[in-house]
């Protein structure tokens, strides 16, 4: 894939090496100095601008020797050959859930496995929130009879003449992300297409608002946006920025602009009303475009605006810069203000920030050392950032050198990999699943030692009372997803083996043996109680990433696709659309 940024570097730098090796002479001795005042002129502003191109060569004409970054070992044979024993285990779960759903509840939203019945989001009826989502699985795992099942009743029965109100980003990342996904993998089956943009279609009211943030709701079959009165009509900032991948791609593959440019205004508004920091409260406001005063985090509400501002980097095969910078800005935000270590082992974690006034009515901000479950998509996301937006070459090795890496780039890979550890860390629990929120030690917390590890704790868990909200599981896929990265970027087998444990885990305490997988109500708890509820991630993210972990690295490379935020497979394009913003 081309970088445009580092290949105009790059060229500027040949020039400048040709024109010395050929001795292109002065042609009289007045002009001598001129040339070079300024080439050394270029040279300074070269370097003041673009430091880490220096990097590279400098080492090497120092000799400096070319060391792997840490985080992987050393004495591996980077693997990357299927391990079919391991993927075929990972189709028979997903046969158990998908066939437990089929049987009891086709077509509904989502499925209760332990009742063995499905339901609706609304009252108006479903809008394949679990078909739509699951399909693109279905052929990764080249299950070629459920998938023409489930294609038959897109065909047949999908409808979005619903009047009802639907979450904007849900039914836009799990049911427009799954059919764009579908139609491609499907090798352009126009069924999916064409359900994609009659969803797409009526969707867009939402953004018709003073700022053109979109509203949290659509009511699809009256094609009016709704706002949500439980967040004061306010859209989480997430939820605004994530629907630009499956919007662009719609307007690349039916060539109607207006989802272009809808998606990817939102983007203009969020820069313009950007937070000093680089980073983002977790709510705007529709009307104004603005930024509200409110918690600051990469958990729910937070997290997949980070993580879309480089997936629309990558996805328009790094032609955008402006969403490279922005999220080289929003980066080091994290790293400035949000990076922290667990007291004891030192385990680093990414904090939330919560705004506070002070007696004065000044505003503060008031450091909470909580990460939630979902935070654990940072580690790969950064790992993948630092090889892509933070690299000096082209195709960075397998794993990176740090001569490839900007500064940048290697500080972000260094923090991804210790993430992702953090994250297995949070695996340390009776059942081997991670809770849906870790707090963090810290000096003076006033917690109980006798309750409380020494590194990370589940707020509210005692023995002798229910479990909090926080000690739950729910099938998330955040850390499996930030591994299957980590392990295609490094070929470390170690990656398979966190994988495998986790979906061990998963099998022995969320299968229910007459079918399908439940959320788990304590992780620290051992046998389980169930929440009756298989989300629909599950099928499309969970267990899709654990099945591409073990797969062989020639199935969607990494440099050819984005996975939307359900880990629905795009392929990357070059745009044929420019506007003002881009
Ligand atoms: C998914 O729906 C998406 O990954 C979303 O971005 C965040 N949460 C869930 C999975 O945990």
């Amino acid at each position: 894939m081309e970088e445009p940024g580092v290949r105009q570097r790059k060229k500027a730098a040949t020039g400048f090496a040709n024109a010395h090796k050929t001795g292109s002479e002065p042609k009289s001795s007045s002009a001598f100095p001129k040339v070079y005042v300024l080439l050394t002129a270029v040279l300074v502003l070269a370097l003041y601008n673009f430091p880490a191109l220096v990097k590279s060569p400098l080492n090497q004409f120092l000799g400096a020797p070319a060391r792997h970054l840490p985080g992987v070992r050393t004495n591996y044979v980077p693997t990357f050959t299927a391990d079919e024993a391991k993927q075929d285990a990972v189709v028979e779960a997903f046969k158990h859930a998908w066939l437990a759903y089929e049987r009891d509840a086709m077509g509904d939203d989502e499925y209760h496995p332990i009742s063995h019945a499905g339901s609706n989001l609304t009252k108006a009826g479903g809008i394949g929130y679990t078909v739509a989502d699951s399909i693109d699985t279905m052929i990764i795992m080249g299950l070629e009879d459920e998938y023409q099942r489930a294609r038959a009743w897109v065909a047949d029965k999908l409808s979005f003449e619903r009047d009802g109100n639907f979450n904007t980003f849900e039914t836009t990342i799990r049911v427009l992300g799954g059919l764009l996904s579908a139609y491609h993998l499907s090798g352009e089956d126009p069924v999916f297409l064409e359900k994609a943009q009659e969803l797409g279609s009526r969707i867009l009211p939402v953004f018709e608002t003073e700022s053109g943030l979109p509203l949290s709701l659509i009511n699809l079959g009256l094609r009016e946006g709704v706002s949500d009165s439980d967040t004061n009509g306010y859209i989480s900032t997430a939820e605004a920025s994530t629907l630009q991948l499956e919007f662009r791609y719609l307007a690349y593959l039916t060539d109607e602009d207006t989802y272009w440019e809808k998606a990817e205004n939102v983007m203009a508004v969020l820069r313009a009303n950007a937070m000093p920091s680089g980073l983002a409260s977790i709510f705007v406001d529709p009307k104004t475009g603005h930024y509200r005063t409110a918690p600051i985090r990469l958990g729910s509400r937070g997290d997949s605006y980070y993580e879309y501002l480089l997936k629309q980097y990558l996805q328009t095969n790094q032609t955008e810069l402006v969403y490279r910078e922005m999220y080289d800005t929003a980066m080091t935000g994290i790293h400035t203000h949000l990076v922290k270590r667990g007291l004891s082992s030192q385990l680093l974690y990414i904090a939330e920030l919560n705004p506070e006034r002070t007696q004065n009515g000044e505003l503060g901000w008031r450091l909470t050392p909580k990460q939630d479950h979902l935070v654990c998509f940072l580690g790969g996301s950064l790992m993948l950032g630092a090889t892509t937006s933070g690299a000096l070459v082209h195709n960075v090795s397998i794993p990176p050198r740090t001569d490839e890496l900007t500064d940048q780039g290697e500080r972000d890979w260094l923090t991804g990999v210790e993430l992702i550890n953090t994250c297995m860390a949070t695996h340390d629990t009776k059942t081997g699943l991670a809770p849906e929120i870790a707090h963090f030690r810290i000096l003076g917390d006033g917690v109980d030692d006798s309750v409380a590890p020494a590194d990370w704790y589940i707020k509210g868990a005692r023995p002798d009372a229910p479990p909090p909200f926080d000690a739950r599981y729910i099938l998330r896929p955040e850390t499996i997803e930030s591994i299957f990265i980590a392990f295609r970027l490094t070929g470390d087998p170690k990656y398979r083996d966190y994988g495998w444990a986790i979906f061990q885990a998963i099998e022995k305490h969320c299968r229910i043996p007459t079918g399908g997988y439940a959320s788990v109500i304590n992780v620290d708890q051992v046998p389980v109680e169930y929440d009756d509820k298989m989300e629909t991630f599950l099928m499309s993210e969970t267990l899709k990433y654990l099945y591409l972990l073990f797969a062989d690295s020639s199935v969607l490379p990494l440099n050819e696709y984005v996975f939307n935020t359900e880990a629905h497979p795009l392929p990357v394009f070059n745009p044929t659309i420019r506007t003002g913003f881009s």
